[in-house]
């Protein structure tokens, strides 16, 4: 160990951003812990940080630019890539017109530095409509919310988990997923430490989670429906007279429609609907707003469902109600060292919905990106407009949008197709070229998106711990080749003032960091620049801080950060309320009619040594018995006579998929469970490990067809199914 170093770093796999120790030797790994000094995480880690070092020693990780011929996968040069990248871009564009190019941005953009700063400018230099992320399989309806109500499409309510005395958690598991739109490393210590500070948390969950097992009070509810109980939960505090928005009171709008909207729920006439009875709908919107401070807070399972949009608005509107919103130990608003929000406002760039939509069904386009649950049918629908080529970065949409067999199919017939990723993995084996990059450890590091979402304001840098791979680059570098070669320009242009302003051209990542930092709420002249004495924050105290900084406890600060038109809160924003009237419909109404050919409800789950589908090629995170289970309740097995282990067949209206059984008490009657993120037995993919422990795609049951009619986000949750035995 003479010549070990220690380096410092913040994890990038999931947005807990956890505070890593690591020792080196050269370019060997020698140890990788939770970094104790860390002031944000103190410690915490998860198995999936040491699988950093496996991804970038991987051996099927790739390394060279390869190119799909008719007898396999060649390595060419980066110069023959760029260049071929670009003649296939514009075949297919002069062929049949700009919009003709799709893109897809997966999960891990948010996750990397260079992606955030530089696929803007390279998604513009596409010059295509036919733009598609991650979003619409995940948030988007918070961002829906977020812009209606507050101006701002990443005026994003955090909990203040650790402030907090009364916490409703919906379709969220954060002991396994480590949270989401609520950064906080160590979550579990501080679910602990919320109990023990004598406050309580209580869980809505199909399942009974790792953390509705922590939980003082577990509820279970039929996937999709949390919009009525919800609704309830308004209804009772008007009904109730336990309105009491405090100081939010002048500064929002709505509150009687919001109470003419709610008048129709009363809990008793949900309860039915629910399986929850009505006392203890009552009861908890009682505590809610008898709690000192309290929090409602909602995650995957109630964005992607059939009302996700309607969810995340009630959420923000219970906060409101109860005087929660942008109060300590509510839900609030984050004042990060580079300002994403601040810079945006400045620019007028608050997010936009509904200004356009999809060529074939007509679904919204937001934030200038359509609902990747329209994408396969986009390819494979003739006509004018048709998508004939995409280019994929760091995705897997194979595995992670609904229906992945249907974009399995449409991908196969596209006339060109690129991938910017580290694997030839399930999405990336139907391109025609793999554009390899470096992998986190071989990147320099800030979270520009998860600070932004973090219950407390914190910054942190780490520069590359090793230098690129040999032959890959960053994820940057290729888009700034690309767009560079897209718009014929391979200099930057300093002649102009516009050139100069075009800091992705010009500038590294760090060097635009730097900036930002410099410009942000920190800065020498921002608004907080007396938490930091001297020069006030940069890159250069970054670096001296190698464990990073406490910005310290979120402050109310909504006020001056509204974007609406009339700069106040806009409680019943149109288009929400008047989905409404489908939740009436469809779950309020008694002949909500189940289906008979496929009578159980499916949902996916998270697993801590998973990561979105791309990390089973790690020895030490798929080591032992098969995760990749169906968990179905007793009392449904034995209807079918299925018992624990044997293996069976799953089907939905697009698909079916073959996997073991996992009879528990832990799951509703009427509803089954499949992980997310498996399925890498599909040909043509080259990661060893995953296919040596491949299960099977939760998306190959999903419906691209069902989605949030309001969003376009996906409806994962509540798929329709029926299991039987595998004969
Ligand atoms: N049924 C169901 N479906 C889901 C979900 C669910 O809960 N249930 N969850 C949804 C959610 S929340 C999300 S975010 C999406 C994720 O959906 P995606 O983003 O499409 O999928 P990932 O599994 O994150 O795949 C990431 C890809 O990036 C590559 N990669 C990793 N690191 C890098 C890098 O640094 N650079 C580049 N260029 N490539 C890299 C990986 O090899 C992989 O191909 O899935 C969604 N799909
Ligand atoms: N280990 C690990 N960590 C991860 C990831 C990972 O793949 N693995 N992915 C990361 C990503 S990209 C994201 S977006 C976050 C997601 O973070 P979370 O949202 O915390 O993740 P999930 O575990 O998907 O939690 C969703 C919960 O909703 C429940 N649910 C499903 N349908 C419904 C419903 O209709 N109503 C209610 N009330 N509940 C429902 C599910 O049972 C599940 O417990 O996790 C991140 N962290
Ligand atoms: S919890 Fe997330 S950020 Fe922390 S070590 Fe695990 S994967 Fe990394
Ligand atoms: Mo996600």
């Amino acid at each position: 160990m003479n010549n070990a170093q220690t380096h410092y770093r913040a994890c990038n796999l999931c947005e807990a951003m956890c505070g890593l120790e690591i020792q080196v030797e050269g370019d060997t790994v020698l140890s990788i812990r939770g970094d104790k000094a860390d002031p944000f995480s103190q410690g915490h880690i998860c198995p999936k940080a040491t699988a950093l070092a496996d991804v970038y020693t991987d051996p099927d990780r790739l390394k060279r630019p390869l190119r799909r011929t008719s007898t396999g996968w060649e390595e060419i040069g980066w110069d023959e890539a760029f260049a071929e990248t670009v003649q296939g871009i514009r075949r297919v564009q002069e062929k049949y017109g700009r919009n003709t190019i799709g893109v897809y941005l997966g999960n891990p953009n948010v996750h990397n530095l260079g992606l955030m700063l530089y696929n803007a400018p390279f998604i513009r230099s596409l010059r295509t409509r036919n733009r598609f992320s991650a979003t619409s399989i995940d948030q988007l309806p918070h961002h829906v919310a977020a812009l209606l109500m507050f101006g701002h499409q990443l005026l994003l309510p955090i909990p203040d988990v650790d402030r907090t005395q009364f916490m409703l958690m919906l379709g969220a598991n954060p002991l396994a997923s480590n949270g989401s739109l609520m950064t906080a490393p160590g979550i579990e210590r501080r679910l602990k430490q919320l109990k023990a500070r004598g406050g309580k948390l209580v869980v809505v969950d199909p399942r009974r989670t790792e953390t509705a097992a922590l939980a003082d009070q577990h509820i279970f509810i039929k996937p999709g429906r949390d919009a009525l109980l919800l609704l309830a939960l308004i209804h009772t505090l008007y009904d109730e007279n336990l309105v009491n928005p405090g100081r939010l009171a002048d500064l929002t709008d709505g509150f009687d429609e919001m109470k003419t909207i709610a008048a129709d729920f009363a809990p008793e006439q949900a309860a039915p609907r629910l399986g929850i009875p009505a006392e203890t709908m009552r009861q908890l919107a009682r505590e809610l707003a008898g709690a000192e401070r309290g929090v409602v807070y909602g995650r995957m399972g109630l964005s992607t469902q059939p009302f996700g949009g309607v969810c995340q608005w009630l959420i923000n509107v219970l906060n409101v109600l109860t005087g929660n919103l942008d109060r300590e130990g509510g839900a609030m608003f984050t004042l990060p060292a580079f300002d994403i929000v601040g810079l945006t406002a400045m620019t007028g760039s608050t997010g936009r919905f509904g200004h356009r939509q999809t060529r074939v069904r007509g679904l919204p386009a937001f934030g200038g990106e359509f609902p990747v649950s329209a994408l396969a049918e986009e390819i494979l629908t003739p006509g004018e407009g048709q998508i004939r080529g995409i280019v994929t970065v760091a995705g897997n949409p194979v595995l992670s949008a609904p229906n992945g067999r249907q974009l399995d199919k449409a991908l196969d017939g596209l006339e060109f197709m690129v991938s910017l990723d580290i694997y030839l993995n399930e999405t990336t084996r139907h391109a025609h070229l793999i554009l390899p990059t470096t992998t986190g450890l071989e990147t320099a590091h800030y979270d520009l998106v998860f600070h932004a979402l973090a219950v407390r304001n914190t910054a942190k840098y780490a520069p590359a711990l090793f230098p690129p791979a040999e032959g890959a680059r960053h994820d940057w570098e290729i888009l700034r080749e690309l767009r560079n070669r897209l718009e014929n320009r391979h200099k930057a242009d300093r002649s102009t003032m516009l050139g100069k302003l075009d800091f992705q051209r010009r500038l590294r990542p760090d060097q635009i960091l730097d900036l930002g930092l410099r410009f942000g709420p920190y800065g020498a002249n921002g608004v907080n620049r007396d938490k930091l004495d001297g020069e006030g924050m940069k890159l250069r105290r970054l670096k001296n801080a190698p464990h990073g900084i406490d910005l310290g406890p979120l402050q109310p600060i909504l006020q001056e950060r509204l974007c609406t038109p009339s700069r106040r809160i806009v409680l019943v924003p149109e288009a929400l309320a008047a989905d409404v009237a489908r939740v009436k419909a469809e779950l309020l109404a008694e002949n909500g009619a189940e289906n008979g050919r496929y009578p159980l409800s499916l949902i996916g789950r998270r697993q801590l040594r998973s990561n979105n589908s791309w990390m089973h090629n790690s020895p030490r995170l798929v080591k032992g018995k098969n995760r990749c289970t169906l968990l179905m309740h007793p009392a449904d097995a034995a209807t079918r006579g299925l018992t624990d282990g044997q293996t069976v067949k799953v089907c939905s209206r697009v698909g079916e998929v073959i996997l073991p059984l996992e009879v528990t008490e832990g799951i509703m009657p009427g509803v089954v469970s499949i992980p997310h993120g498996w399925g890498h037995n599909r040909p043509g993919v080259q990661m060893r490990v995953a296919q040596a422990h491949p299960g099977v795609s939760l998306n190959d049951l999903t419906d691209d067809r069902r989605v949030d009619e309001l969003t376009g986000n996906a409806a994962f949750s509540g798929v329709p199914v029926e299991v039987t035995a595998d004969l």
